[in-house]
């Protein structure tokens, strides 16, 4: 009995001091296991006398209740420590400042096209869009490119291929077919409702060249004013475009001159100047005694107005084509053309603006 009572306190102080559910499993084993010291015992109870039989059996039964008792009050305490320290270690703090999101920049072709959008719509100008792929009516024959003109070239235009009557669909090399459309639609609407026209065209162009100065793809905003006859002249398209370039350089009395030119969408043609001095390489807009060359111009030509169906004794308009990428270039100062597509986020980073914020570079027009 007294080796029973020492065995009962030699596994229960062994119980109390197990400190991981491994060495408590351990204990079991070798305690109550198959091969353990009180299952051994409890072999021995054959050899014994039926009287000490059941007097050591009882006691034997009682050390092994307690001692799988003391286990199991144990376990649990052990799981307890466990779970309290699990909860300590993984508590979050939530009066922490959240961690700043990874924000995008919007290209400088959108925010110089959100700018130039901003300023013409406040001129009254609306957004007009259409088809990338185009057809040749659209996109040459009604803006006066006859077959042989050197701009249908093959090294010039993106032709997709022939289709089933012999025509071939191309990549638009210009957003004019956007308002040849509109004027087709305006002629359409019976009540002319369409009339006057007031229209931008922003979006993709494309063009098979490429070097310093040349993407295959680029980025124009075009311009058209359509109104009866002796309503809108020269003088008005000069106002507009001088009133443009004002807003978006924003520099009050920018100088400007209209230099004649050719386009045969429209006659007579100019691009517009403003002035600019160039001193050891670098660029200074808005001053100066030199030029600098910043779009397209004209009154629109009586043939693309017949084009459309529109009379061109009773009608009259001006249009107007600017280079997205090269004003970006201008008023941000970034140097070379073909990183625009480069899809460099260092890049963009550095030439980017942060999205959703009030364009503070816009001062609108002048009242
Ligand atoms: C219609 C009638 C006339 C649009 C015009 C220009 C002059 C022009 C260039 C500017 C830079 C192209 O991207 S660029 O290289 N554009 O110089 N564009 S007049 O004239 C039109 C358009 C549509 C129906």
């Amino acid at each position: 009995m007294d080796d029973l009572n020492a065995l009962r306190e030699e596994l229960l102080a062994a119980v109390e001091s197990a400190d991981s559910a491994e060495a408590l499993e351990e204990l079991r084993v070798s305690a109550l296991g198959k091969k353990g010291r009180i299952t051994g015992l409890m072999k021995t109870l054959g050899q014994l006398s039926p009287e000490e039989r059941r007097e050591t059996g009882q006691a034997l039964n009682a050390v092994k209740d307690a001692v799988a008792s003391a286990m199991d009050s144990r376990k649990s305490a052990l799981e307890n420590v466990e779970l309290e320290g699990q909860l300590a270690a993984e508590t979050v703090d939530v009066t922490l400042p959240v961690r700043p999101e990874a924000e995008g920049r919007l290209h400088p072709i959108s925010q110089t096209l959100d700018e130039i959008v901003a300023i013409l719509g406040e001129m009254g100008f609306s957004i007009a869009e259409g088809p990338d792929i185009e057809d040749d009516f659209h996109n040459f024959t009604a803006l006066n490119i006859p077959p042989e003109h050197p701009a249908r070239q093959m090294h010039d235009t993106f032709y997709l291929p022939e289709r089933q009557d012999g025509s071939r669909m191309v990549l638009r090399t210009h957003t004019s077919p956007v308002q040849i459309r509109t004027m087709q639609a305006a002629m359409a609407s019976k009540d002319g409702s369409g009339m006057p026209l007031r229209i931008i065209a922003p979006g993709r162009t494309y063009r098979c060249d490429s070097d310093i100065t040349h993407t295959p793809m680029f980025h124009q905003v075009e311009g058209l004013v359509v109104d009866k006859t002796g309503r809108i002249h020269m003088g008005h398209l000069k106002g507009c475009l001088i009133e443009f370039v004002r807003a978006y350089f924003e520099i009050a009395d920018v100088p400007a001159r209209f230099r004649p030119s050719h386009f045969p969408f429209t006659e007579p043609s100019a691009e517009m100047d403003i002035g600019c001095t160039r001193k050891g390489g670098e660029l200074k807009i808005g001053a100066g005694d030199d030029w600098l060359e910043i779009l397209g111009c004209g009154m629109v030509n009586p043939k693309v107005l017949a084009a459309c169906g529109i009379d061109p004794a009773e009608y009259q308009g001006f249009a107007f084509g600017i280079g997205i990428e090269r004003l970006a270039m201008l008023k941000y100062g970034i140097p070379d053309l073909r990183t625009f597509f480069d899809a460099d986020l260092r890049w963009l980073k550095h030439y980017g603006f942060v999205p959703l914020e009030v364009p503070t570079l816009f001062r609108g027009l002048t009242p």
